[in-house]
């Protein structure tokens, strides 16, 4: 899609939001392609009743990318409240590291044992979490992938935060505006088998070669959301790229790294850094100059719509089929596309002028 020219002549992100949405209400969101020819399990008929009322007394068992992390904790507290507000049991395993793929998978057969009624997941991985999520299907468990999808006949439903081309296309323009759409860039991203990661960059790859033909991804570094690791990659792509313009990152974490090691680099006010973030993680860094806008969606209000996918799917009331639609509580109705997508919203754009008006 060509649509670097019409941007650069607009003053706002907002306003190219507004512009490219409108434009894009077709696309895909995030949901990996599969790769091979199954049928998806959410296009398979089930009887449903989109009548019947939520149950009461259900098990949902969250597993997130890893424990130690600000993003998540925010998307388990959102599940969390759903879950308990319609009178069911919030349970949570989650690996010690995001790159922790097994732990993932020994959380998603420890749900089984115990018997739960739906999974909800992060996947970290696809093919690592395909298998086990399929035997949880087939034991009659629910499952709703949130953040980062595996593929469409391993889930019911997957909770998709924003459309991954806008923002793979959000990512280009915010580091474009800030370098002169001209010059070399770097991805420093999380595990490298990430589901949600991979396909924001490819979309990023895809605006670059359809009309951004001045800026290039030199490097692709991977933090494994560890910060240690995440700010050891960052540095490596600063050394080794001595013409880099910016950095994006599309990690909480790698985001924060690269941004308490770049404000007290010689590299400020050199390098630019943008990427996905939280407020609260990000206010200082947004304060002292190293970082210009970054974006983020609510990641309590993704755990809370989650879950209350995985609760009309364990119900009865929808099966994660198109156009059976879920409402959930305090956010809206949501209607599930093709492949049982399911869209959040608008990611949000932070500056200085907005970052005080949010705390997550
Ligand atoms: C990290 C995780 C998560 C991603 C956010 C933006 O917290 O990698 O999967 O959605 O960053």
């Amino acid at each position: 899609m060509q649509r670097a020219g019409v941007s650069r002549s607009l003053t706002g992100l907002a306003a190219l939001l507004a512009l490219v949405l409108g434009s894009t209400a077709c696309d895909d969101a995030g949901s990996p392609a599969p790769d091979n020819e199954d049928r998806p399990s959410n296009a398979v008929a089930s009887s449903t009743d989109p009548k019947a009322d939520i149950k009461k007394g259900l098990t949902i068992g969250f597993v997130p990318k890893q424990a130690d992390s600000a993003y998540f904790a925010l998307a388990g507290r959102g599940g969390r409240k759903a879950v308990t507000d319609m009178g069911s049991t919030f349970v949570e395993k989650a690996p010690e590291s995001a790159a922790d793929t097994s732990g993932q998978v020994a959380a998603v057969n420890a749900l089984r044992a115990q018997g739960v009624d739906a999974i909800v997941i992060s996947a970290q991985s696809t093919d690592a979490l395909c298998p086990a999520l399929k035997k949880a299907l087939a034991d009659g468990i629910k499952v709703v992938t949130y953040d980062s999808d595996t593929r469409p006949e391993c889930r019911n439903i997957f909770v998709s935060q924003a459309s991954a081309q806008d923002l793979g296309w959000i990512e280009v323009e915010l580091i474009g505006k800030q370098i002169g759409y001209r010059g070399e860039i770097a991805v420093l991203s999380g595990g490298r088998s990430a589901t949600n990661q991979n396909t924001w960059i490819r979309y990023m790859k895809n605006e670059l070669a359809d009309g951004y033909q001045e800026m290039k991804i030199v490097g692709i570094a991977y933090g494994d959301d560890d910060p240690a690791k995440s700010r050891a990659e960052f540095r490596r792509l600063l050394a080794e790229h001595p013409d880099l313009k910016g950095v994006v990152s599309p990690t909480t974490v790698g985001l924060k790294a690269a941004a308490d090691y770049l404000s007290v680099s010689p590299y400020k006010g050199k390098v630019a850094l943008t990427g996905l973030g939280t407020p609260n993680d990000m206010r200082p860094y947004v304060k002292n100059g190293t970082v210009e806008q970054f974006a983020l969606w609510d990641p309590s209000e993704l755990g809370e719509v989650a879950a209350h996918a995985a609760l009309s799917l364990a119900s009865g009331k929808i099966s994660g089929k198109a156009g059976q639609g879920f409402w959930a509580v305090g956010t809206g109705w949501f209607i599930p596309a093709e492949n049982g997508v399911v869209t959040l919203g608008e990611p949000t754009v932070f500056d200085a002028k907005n970052i005080d008006v949010y705390d997550f």
